[in-house]
């Protein structure tokens, strides 16, 4: 009796012990080791443009293609893409990748990064630092050409007397900087125009819509808005038409991003010229790091080519081929 118990005693111990040796050293699951693994630290989710960017990095960093995709979304907050960064460098990613809500706040934490060894590729929006070398390269738009573009096209089709309503992004990010440094570049060149209204809109349509609502309680009189994406154009478009004024013709409307469905209001008269900015950086960089990987060095900045539409340009087909 006591032999045949010390005997599965025995059994147990061996077969736990065995267990403890098979088990791999490292938790993740099979096969996962092969894969390369980015860290990705998303702004949020604010705007059309922003879910068409996710999308498009989700398809690019798939496990099919070779990847580990860690995706954290930040909620339009800086800290969270800062305690972000951290867990990433924790779990020892390959690759961080970081579009940044702002320009500013990143030396810090970038540099723990580049302590770590982990290269840092920003996508979409800039960063100031003292030290270039704490991100490896960066790809995304011209944000100041593309307000430079919507300033030309109210300049040429717009009358000359002007009192522009300006929804801005969020303050500080690149997109907001170089939109609104397109338009009080202009504004200075022209007599005729003026700013009745500044706000910043935070790239989302419940805002925009805010805004313009309160102007219109106001009596605040205005000729164009100028508004730096096309969410925040969402929310004005519905605010005007509540208010019984017909956007687009009434009042024009400037916006950026150029997303399928703005364009659909476009080729329908309500926004009058939509600048693109084209948020399918997947595949951009992916191939970054596929460079990066052969041990190629990238270049440090990537424009994307960018158009802008009105009526006039757009068709059919081109919104059915936008992608986002
Ligand atoms: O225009 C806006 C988004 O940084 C280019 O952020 C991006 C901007 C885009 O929320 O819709």
């Amino acid at each position: 009796m006591k032999k045949a118990r010390l005997l599965a005693l025995l059994v147990c111990l061996t077969g736990l012990l065995c267990a403890c040796a098979q088990r791999p050293a490292d938790p993740a699951k099979p096969g996962e080791r092969e894969l390369v693994v980015v860290g990705f630290s998303q702004v949020g989710a604010e705007s059309d443009w922003r879910i068409g960017n996710t999308a498009s990095m989700v398809q690019a960093f798939s496990a099919g293609n070779g990847y580990r995709l860690i995706l954290e979304d930040a909620q339009q907050k800086q800290e969270k893409q800062i305690t972000a960064i951290r867990n990433f460098i924790n779990q020892g990613v390959d690759y961080i990748v970081l579009a940044p809500t702002t320009e500013n706040g990143w030396d810090t934490v970038l540099a723990e990064a580049k302590t770590a060894g982990i290269p840092v590729i920003l996508v979409d929006r800039r960063i100031e630092v003292a030290d270039d070398s704490l991100f490896t390269c960066w790809v995304g738009s011209d944000f100041r050409e593309e307000g430079d573009t919507a300033a030309k096209w109210m300049e040429e089709n717009l009358p000359p007397m002007l009192r522009i309503v300006h929804l801005q992004g969020n303050i500080g990010s690149s997109a907001q900087i170089g939109r609104s440094e397109g338009l009080s570049a202009a504004l200075s060149k022209h007599p005729g125009w003026s700013l009745v209204f500044e706000a910043p809109g935070d790239f989302t349509q419940a805002k925009g819509q805010e805004l313009i609502e309160s102007l219109l309680k106001d009596g605040t009189a205005f000729d164009v808005i100028y508004s730096e994406n096309d969410n925040m154009a969402y929310g004005a478009i519905s605010a005007l038409k509540s208010a019984g004024i017909t956007p687009g013709k009434d009042i024009p409307i400037v916006s950026f991003d150029a997303s399928a469905a703005a364009l659909r209001l476009v080729l329908k008269g309500e926004i009058n010229l939509d600048v693109e900015c084209n948020p399918l950086h997947g595949p951009r960089v992916r191939a970054i790091i596929e460079q990066l990987q052969r041990g190629e060095t990238p270049s440090k900045y990537t424009y994307v080519d960018e158009t802008s539409f009105d009526a006039e340009s757009l068709t059919e087909e081109i919104i059915a081929g936008r992608g986002y």
